[in-house]
């Protein structure tokens, strides 16, 4: 009797094994409205607390056809972004207000320039020759993060199963907030008025 015991113990510790496993990192899948309209370029990220920190790629924000492309662009803290003049004609690229401050000068096609983006926050782009370009940079702390496409839609992925609070910015409204269980299947719904 006690050596039965014994195996159906050993048994359930076998089944903990794959209980366990099925805690693997999940993709969060969502969609961003506005006032009931699929909204595009807002940046949504969950709140890592203490994350540990990767080194990141260089990220890539163009200027191409009188445009920043894109014209949001969502980085983690401590990025690289180059700014490679694509286009045609020359450009200029500044950010005098909030967040990272600088100015590239005005430069060449064909030619690339680079800013660090170390602090979290947004940093609004300009471009000196062409008064109509816009852009923006949104850095946050995270690896959690994503920019919602023409239908509204963003893939967060491979996110550790739990429960976050989630923010998302975009360029003409209020930062909105809230929580999610993340696990597989979740979806979370970002609806601004
Ligand atoms: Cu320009």
């Amino acid at each position: 009797m006690v050596a039965r015991i014994f195996v159906v113990g050993l048994a359930l510790a076998a089944l903990a094994v794959p209980l366990i496993a099925t805690e693997a990192a999940v993709d969060l899948s969502g969609l961003v409205t506005v006032s009931g309209r699929a909204a595009a370029n807002a940046v949504v990220w969950l709140d890592a607390g203490a994350a540990s920190v990767a080194r990141t790629p260089n990220a890539v924000l163009r200027q191409r056809s009188l445009k920043f492309a894109p014209q949001v662009l969502a980085v983690r803290a401590g990025t690289v972004v180059d700014f490679p003049n694509d286009d045609r004609v020359f450009h200029n690229v500044f950010s005098f207000r909030d967040g990272k401050r600088f100015d590239l000068g005005v430069y060449p096609v064909g030619s690339t320039r680079q800013v660090t983006f170390t602090n979290t926050g947004v940093s609004r782009l300009f471009c000196n020759i062409h008064p109509n370009m816009a852009g923006y940079v949104v850095v946050v702390d995270t690896p959690w993060f994503a920019t919602s496409d023409a239908e509204g839609r963003f893939h967060i992925v491979d996110v550790e199963p739990g429960t976050y609070t989630w923010q998302a910015w975009r360029a003409t409204g209020p930062v909105a907030s809230g929580s999610i269980s993340v696990r597989a299947g979740a979806v979370l719904e970002v609806a601004w008025p």
